[in-house]
């Protein structure tokens, strides 16, 4: 077999409401069916934010444990569910997110202006949650938005040892107002700072999807897509849905002859508890 792309989906995120994005799925059953699309078109992994019935950003742990439920019922999608939350969540929720036991969690490395807001980070909510992480045998993907949260990635690793299943693998998030740039040779200043071994994805939010996705293709990177960083597909046209954006990126991988990794081959790269 020879080289593949992870293609990890994000399809709902914290931030656009359902009110301006009818597409985005936020109900159970749309997560679900969004899921199966995804997974058809070519996406392995699943990076999970859930909706209240009000169609509000949720850290509801029973919500959560049925979600992670109903994914693994109708996907074989790797189900990483996000720790980051939305910019209001208090660190205790944040946490208790591994109670709904899931393959991943995301694990932003670092306090980073998020447009007007700011997405908190300090470094012994890291340390709490890395350690939890390790105590549950959940797989954190480290989540880097600026440079200096590869520094902290590497000190936590250097103070807290490897991850649980021993594999580190990063999600650099590009283009946030107020994080890196999504560039070319931000890129790849950040691939070159990270731990030997590491392997890693990248996500371009908003204009910087199309320009990250072919820098990571062509630095050997894997891929993020979905309708949490990217609600327009070209000039003019709006994303219709999750697996439009995943069927780009499986497109752009078989043109880069690394086609779509599959759900089994992404268990056994990322680790993830049997
Ligand atoms: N919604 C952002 C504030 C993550 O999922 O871990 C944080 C975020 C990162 O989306
Ligand atoms: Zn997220």
């Amino acid at each position: 077999m020879g080289a593949t792309t992870l293609i990890t989906v994000a399809p709902t995120g914290a931030e656009s409401a359902k009110a301006d994005v009818p597409a985005l799925p936020v109900t159970l059953d749309e997560l679900v069916q969004t899921a199966k699309e995804c997974e058809a078109a070519g996406a392995a992994v699943i990076h999970v934010h859930i909706r209240d019935d009000d169609a509000q950003p949720t850290l509801d742990l029973s919500l959560l444990q049925d979600t992670v439920q109903a994914l693994r019922e109708g996907t074989g999608l790797v189900v990483q569910l996000s720790t980051g939350g939305a910019v209001t969540d208090p660190y205790a929720d944040r946490l208790r997110v591994l109670d709904a036991a899931p393959d991943m969690c995301s694990l932003t490395c670092g306090t980073v202006n998020f447009g007007d807001d700011v997405f908190m980070n300090p470094w012994p909510f890291m340390v709490e949650l890395y350690k939890r992480t390790q105590d549950m045998e959940v797989v954190p993907e480290f989540e880097l938005f600026d440079l200096g949260q590869v520094t902290a990635l590497h000190r936590l690793l250097d103070k807290h040892g490897p991850p649980y299943g021993g594999h580190v693998h990063c999600d650099l998030v590009m283009g946030v107002p107020g994080g890196m740039p999504g560039d070319t040779r931000t890129l790849v200043a950040a691939v070159e700072a990270l731990p030997e071994g590491a392997t890693w994805s990248a996500t371009g939010v908003g204009r910087t999807t199309l320009p990250v996705m072919l820098a990571a293709l062509s630095a050997g990177g894997h891929l993020r897509v979905g309708m949490e960083d990217t609600l327009t597909f070209a000039k003019g046209r709006p994303v219709t849905a999750n697996a439009q954006l995943v069927e780009r990126a499986a497109a752009a991988s078989h043109l880069a002859q690394r086609p779509p990794m599959t759900p089994a081959a992404a268990r056994s790269l990322l680790a993830v508890k049997p």
